[in-house]
């Protein structure tokens, strides 16, 4: 990666890339006039967030970041695409084509270090090989990395020096998948510039665009994140991401299941086994949420009685912002390996010979599909 240059702070938080002002508290961008002069200026709530970790949040305007990425068509850059490959499904931009024109797109698997330890990360990228394909994404790269456990990376600035040109590097992705993460580790470990971007576990960080300069004049831009509302980590509150997002690789739970059992994870997600031999069924989830197993026929009443409580979090009066269930049926098919896939909360391998119908109940409007196994 050739250099980055010392920044120029403008009006724009360095840290988040929102327009400050000193009037409403209330406000995105506020900062009290007094401490208008620092350098670099970062608004109150990046402060918040570094210092306090804060849950901060603020109401953006989606149409304003979809313009955003509009715009990327008429540009000459190289566009990199950050997907979270824990939560592969529901964070890749789907029609992404359309918004970047003619420009090369560089995709860019993050959280690598979530999964287990003993994984095969030739088949994981076959795999997102595969899966990007069929989304009738076109890529000049692909590259699996970890941006804040530095697995990877050596490949993330081998595919730049080679893509880039001369062109502007864009960052874009879903909301929470390591795009600021990954730009700082580029600042860190490949220039002199004392910059940080704000990162945070909670979704919705980044604000507005925020250009790096690199030292031929052309710049690395952060974008805020596109908000998937197909994702259970934008519909549960905010206090309870710590809980839903892993930090640490995932310890997979195996469960050698009959038909007619039924798996609570936390008061979130019901998953039934419904029909089909007994089988073995992996859980990749976070290993902090509470799995509860009992029997179909008793799951409606003990959910009834004990969400909120024995079940686990979120607590019953978060529960109420949180959309009711709907239920998806799934079939999987006789000698198929599946993942039942639930966006933001993980997937649970199925391996049973003789088929499955599996029923899982989620917040309605969380993505719930069947796919190819990822591991
Ligand atoms: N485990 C793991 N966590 C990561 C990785 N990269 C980023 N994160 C975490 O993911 C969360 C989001 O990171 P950000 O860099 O703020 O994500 P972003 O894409 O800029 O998010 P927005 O600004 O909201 O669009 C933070 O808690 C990061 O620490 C990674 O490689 N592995
Ligand atoms: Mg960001």
């Amino acid at each position: 990666m050739r250099g980055l240059q010392q920044v120029q702070t403008g009006p724009a938080c360095a840290g988040c890339g929102v327009q400050l002002q000193s009037d409403s508290p209330e406000l995105p961008g506020f900062l009290p006039a007094a401490a208008m002069g620092r350098e670099p200026v970062i608004c109150q709530r990046c402060f918040r967030i570094r210092h306090y970790n804060e849950a901060a949040s603020v109401a953006v305007d989606q149409d304003e970041f979809l313009k955003l990425l509009g715009t990327i068509g008429s540009t000459d850059s190289l566009v990199v695409h950050i997907v979270d490959l824990y939560d592969f499904e529901g964070s890749l931009i789907s029609g992404l084509q359309r918004f970047v024109g003619n420009n090369p797109v560089l995709l860019v698997v993050n959280k690598l270090d979530l999964l287990p330890k003993a994984i095969n990360v030739n088949r994981i990228r076959n795999w997102v090989q595969k899966q990007a394909k069929a989304e009738g994404l076109r890529t000049v790269d692909i590259v699996l990395c970890s941006a804040k456990r530095n697995i990877g990376f050596e490949h993330v600035i081998e595919a730049l020096e080679r893509h880039r040109g001369d062109r502007d590097v864009y960052v874009v992705g879903a909301t929470n998948v390591g795009k600021s993460t990954l730009i700082n580790r580029l600042i860190r470990d490949y220039s002199d510039m004392e910059r940080e971007l704000t990162t945070s576990r909670y979704p919705g960080t980044t604000l507005d665009a925020v250009h790096i300069p690199l030292d031929d004049g052309k710049a690395i831009i952060d974008t805020p994140g596109i908000v998937y509302e197909t994702r259970l980590t934008e519909v549960v509150p905010r206090s309870f991401l710590g809980t839903l997002l892993p930090d640490k690789p995932i310890k997979p739970l195996v469960y050698q299941l009959n038909s007619g059992q039924s798996l609570f994870m936390g008061s979130l997600v019901r998953f039934d086994f419904v029909e089909g031999d007994r089988g073995s069924f992996t859980f990749y989830i976070s290993n902090a949420l509470n799995v509860h197993r009992t029997k179909i026929e008793r799951a409606e009443s003990l959910y009834e009685d004990h969400r909120g409580g024995l079940l686990g979090g979120p607590t019953l009066e978060e529960l109420e912002n949180i959309p009711a269930w709907t239920r998806h049926s799934l079939r999987i098919k006789r000698g198929m390996k599946q993942d039942v896939f639930i966006s933001g909360l993980g997937w649970i391998q199925v391996n049973a010979a003789s088929g499955a119908l599996i029923d899982v109940y989620a917040p309605k409007g969380v993505k719930v599909m069947l796919r190819d196994s990822l591991i």
